[in-house]
């Protein structure tokens, strides 16, 4: 097994690291604030409620101060200091409210907002009671606020650190949520060779992370118990030449049709209701039959208010054959899928899971593992893999020439391969995230888009 103490240090060293990050973009938002206290006086703070997001992230008020807020979007927003009863009437779009922090201890907080479902979305940030930054014994300060300013930034270091070591936790007790997808599905072999996969859709429950389940709609073997329908749902695996037979039961509440993203096939057999078939009523089944023609790294997903079917689930991965590795670089071990959604019911995950519950990838000291990103989101997400070299040897698995970064962008529809191969001076974990920083922490640590790389 692993050295626990070595991972609980490595991953505060990751810690640290957006620490640092964190700390620069503090120190951007507090000269736009010291602007705005001139303004309104020298005491108070502005902050602007729009879909989903609250600006500035961090605000800085004197002791007994007040915080304007105003709700600039267009749907109803609030603004909460976490266990206070320091907050705004709910606000109306272009309504305005003033908190005033009278009696409020100098501290760091938590603000968000209360409307359910909007904080999970990004609406959460920080607010700084009394002085801007703790003072220092150099700088000659030991007023009270001061030290409650550090008591309080070191219960906030407690609470970012619990979902990394939730996440540690997962090497020895095993996954904290339940259910996980990319499950490998083999085929019923028909008599002539073909290779046939029933597949339903389904609503089932779904644990994003720890105690976070959502009512997901989930691709599962047909027939199957709710426990074998997952998001990403089965994976799917033919050989170049096979014949293919996808049977599809819709049990879900709406029509549906399914798609397969990237696959060459017969105009018929493309997966989109008023293009190329009806819908596929509640209720009903449609065959879907294709020759897998040449090797591919594909999708199925539903085309039919994908809009919303899509991030809640219809999605799952869809490989033939395998890519052709060019000369020089090693042959894969394995092949890791990784699929990235930022919508619907799922949210912002890799693999259907948020952070603490996404699965690190493990790997040896000069082995290669094979990395596919499949965006089944509704944005780009760059996808850093820290301190490992990733080599691209195909986008939506068309090989290309290799090429060699450390962030890759992955828009909505791609998926592109890379690489890994850790070197023995590499052993340890290493953070894999979107870079889209919201994506992946918020005020209360991390979450998201967030996965390690584990070489040992
Ligand atoms: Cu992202």
């Amino acid at each position: 097994m692993f050295g626990l103490g070595a991972w609980v240090f490595a991953l505060f060293a990751v810690l640290l690291a957006f620490g640092a990050l964190w700390v620069a973009g503090s120190a951007m938002n507090k000269s736009e604030d010291a602007e705005q206290a001139a303004a309104s006086g020298g005491t108070g703070a502005k902050a602007s409620l729009t879909e989903f997001a609250i600006t500035p992230g961090t605000l800085n008020v004197e002791k007994d101060g007040t915080v304007a807020v105003s709700n600039d979007g267009t749907v109803e927003h609030d603004l909460v200091l976490k266990n206070t009863d320091k907050k705004t009437k709910a606000l109306q779009p272009g309504e305005s409210d003033a908190i005033d922090l009278g009696g409020l201890k100098a501290g760091h907080y938590t603000i968000f907002c209360s409307i359910p479902g909007h904080e999970a979305a990004g609406m959460s940030g920080h607010l700084y009671a009394g002085e801007a930054v703790p003072a220092t014994e150099e700088s000659g300060s030991s007023g009270a606020s001061a030290q409650q300013l550090l008591r309080s930034n070191k219960t906030d270091d407690e609470t970012m650190k619990k979902p990394v070591l939730d996440y540690v936790a997962q090497l020895q007790d095993g996954p904290n949520t339940k259910g996980i997808g990319n499950q490998p599905l083999p085929p019923t072999v028909l008599p002539d060779g073909t290779k046939e996969f029933r597949i339903t859709g389904k609503v089932v429950d779904w644990e994003v992370s720890p105690g976070q389940t959502v009512k997901a709609w989930a691709y599962g073997p047909t027939g199957g118990k709710d426990e074998e329908f997952t998001v990403p749902g089965p994976l799917l695996k033919v050989d170049v030449g096979d014949k293919v037979r996808f049977v599809f039961t819709n049990k879900l509440p709406q029509s549906t049709g399914v798609h397969f993203h990237g696959m060459e096939l017969p105009n018929s057999m493309d997966g989109v209701p008023f293009v190329t078939q009806d819908p596929i009523l509640p209720g009903k089944t449609f065959v879907y039959e294709f020759t897998a023609v040449r090797s591919q790294v594909s999708m199925y997903h539903s085309h039919h208010h994908a809009e919303h079917q899509v991030p809640d689930g219809q999605l799952g991965v869809f490989l033939v054959g395998d890519i052709p590795i060019p000369d020089g670089l090693p042959t894969p071990a394995r092949v890791e899928p990784m699929v990235l959604n930022d919508a619907g019911v799922i949210g912002l995950t890799l693999n259907g899971k948020s952070f603490p519950a996404t699965l690190p990838i493990m790997a040896k000291p000069g082995e290669t593992i094979r990395i596919d990103y499949y965006n089944e989101g509704l944005q780009i997400h760059p996808m850093h893999l820290h301190g490992i070299t990733q080599t691209v040897v195909a986008k939506d698995g068309y090989p290309v020439a290799p090429y060699e970064l450390d962030t890759l962008n992955v828009a909505p529809g791609e998926r592109w391969s890379v690489l890994v191969t850790p070197r023995a001076d590499q052993a340890g974990v290493w953070a894999s995230h979107c870079h889209i920083l919201t994506h992946a922490e918020r005020a209360d640590g991390m979450f998201g888009m967030v996965t390690t790389v584990i070489v040992q």
